[in-house]
């Protein structure tokens, strides 16, 4: 049995700016990820330092965060087999250019750091992240009529 799995994702602000919000989420529930979690979350600098801890030696550090500080974000905890690396997939890779024809940051972007999406690098990183922007009373599981169908339950 895959293992069933929550990430973390934030669409960016070129997402919100360019009218992407429901394109991106569709896509995601297309390929039968469950929205869990949703919201617009308004990032601060600390928020920024943490999530991006990775990259403070980066020279783009700070226009990083400048940029994800234009507008609020939509933050989104989706639950699916292997939904980390999954996400990833539909994701595409960090540089849109390199990125594969078909992802979402290849379809619709051209640059760094505005290429539309964060989602969770690894299951670890996952679990951290949700708890970063989400309480525990924002999750929510349900069960949805098409969940036998995505997840092959009791068919
Ligand atoms: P990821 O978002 O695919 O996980 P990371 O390496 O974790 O990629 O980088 C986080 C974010 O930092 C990227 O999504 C992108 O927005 C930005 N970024 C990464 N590399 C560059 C760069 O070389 N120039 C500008 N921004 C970058
Ligand atoms: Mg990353």
């Amino acid at each position: 049995m895959p293992d069933k799995q929550q990430t973390l994702v934030l669409l960016k602000p070129d997402a919100l700016q360019r009218d992407l919000l429901g394109e991106i989420i569709r896509r995601f529930e297309m390929k039968g990820l469950k929205i869990v979690g949703l919201k617009f979350i308004r990032l601060t600098d600390e928020m920024l330092d943490e999530h991006y801890s990775h990259l403070t030696s980066k020279s783009f550090f700070a226009s990083l965060k400048q940029f994800m500080m234009q507008t609020p974000v939509v933050g989104m905890v989706l639950e699916g087999y292997d939904a980390v690396s999954e996400i990833r997939k539909v994701v595409g890779s960090t540089n849109p250019r390199e990125a594969d024809a078909g992802t979402i940051r290849a379809d619709f972007s051209m640059n760094m750091p505005s290429n539309l999406i964060h989602a969770s690098d690894s299951p670890e990183s996952a679990a951290v992240e949700i708890k970063r922007f989400f309480k525990d009373g924002e999750l929510f599981t349900y069960e949805k009529i098409t969940d036998r169908y995505i997840f092959g339950e009791g068919v």
